[in-house]
């Protein structure tokens, strides 16, 4: 297992679970002299991200790349890939696709978390759901080329009604064509939503392809009360490799979080060399 920490580069999202905010060379910066091994990037567009220096960056302080957010298209542009409207949808699977290229050439996934939407009004949830199978069927195979997978989030009851808990994360990996899309796995959503988050992880097993690294509160791990032993017991058990990725809120500040974060992943995952 592997450490990782958000990076924000979105200024609509301010208030957001993102450690660092604005300046990606900063935030690799902080990253890396507190011994992360990744940041995860939260870009405005693929637009932005391809005009940054990601690579050398990275190289600069020996840091990989996680996975790339594209919560963006929701919050900044109402982009969901299960709107009603089907020129909005194939507006959110474009922007979807793009961020795919730019984190691919980079080797890193594409998360779909908030993209994915909810059902309301006149569109039932078996629709929304169809929608969004369609749009993965399309998304992940783009995804392949760049010998990455696409990472589906649940997410908890006030942010979709669609993928709430990890069971309805695996039964909708069951209805897609592709086999390149797994799980993330956010400990944040988890806590609210899971009755047993370790059984959770264990059941998903090798469809746990990220994991969200947060407290209960979703602060960083060890300012709030999720028990944390029995969660990496599973992982371990699971034979999970992918990275625990701090997606928490920047308090009381991002180099608080970020550090506190750097010690809760190695005090639990100390000895763990997988
Ligand atoms: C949103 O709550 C979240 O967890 C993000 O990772 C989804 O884009
Ligand atoms: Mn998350």
């Amino acid at each position: 297992m592997r450490s990782a920490v958000t990076v924000s580069l979105v200024p609509e999202a301010r208030g957001g679970p993102f450690v660092f905010w604005d300046d990606l060379e900063a935030a690799a910066s902080s990253a890396a002299m507190l011994g992360f091994d990744a940041i995860e990037i939260f870009p405005h567009s693929a637009e932005q991200l391809a005009g940054l220096p990601v690579r050398s960056i990275l190289q600069r302080h020996g840091l990989q790349l996680a996975a790339v957010g594209t919560g963006a298209g929701w919050v900044v542009q109402r982009l969901r890939l299960t709107d009603p409207d089907p020129e909005i949808r194939a507006r959110a699977i474009a922007f979807v696709s793009n961020m795919i290229d730019q984190a691919g050439a980079l080797g890193a996934p594409t998360i779909v978390g908030s993209m994915q939407g909810r059902a309301e009004q006149a569109v039932t949830r078996e629709q929304a759901l169809d929608w969004l199978a369609e749009a993965c069927d399309q998304l992940a195979p783009r995804a392949e080329r760049f010998h990455v997978s696409l990472f589906l989030e649940p997410l908890n009851r006030y942010e979709t009604n669609l993928l709430v808990r990890i069971t309805d994360g695996l039964a909708f990996l069951d209805r897609l064509k592709s086999r390149n899309v797994k799980l993330l796995c956010d400990l944040f959503h988890m806590n609210i939503e899971e009755a047993d988050m370790a059984a959770a992880l264990r059941l998903a097993a090798a469809d746990v392809g990220h994991v969200h690294f947060a407290d209960s509160n979703r602060h960083a791990v060890g300012y709030g009360h999720t028990n944390i032993p029995p969660i990496v017991d599973a992982l371990k058990q699971i034979h999970y490799r992918g990275f625990l990725s701090a997606e928490v809120l920047p308090k009381p500040s991002s180099e608080s979080a970020a550090k506190q974060t750097i010690e809760s992943f190695q005090k639990y995952c100390r000895g763990e060399n997988s």
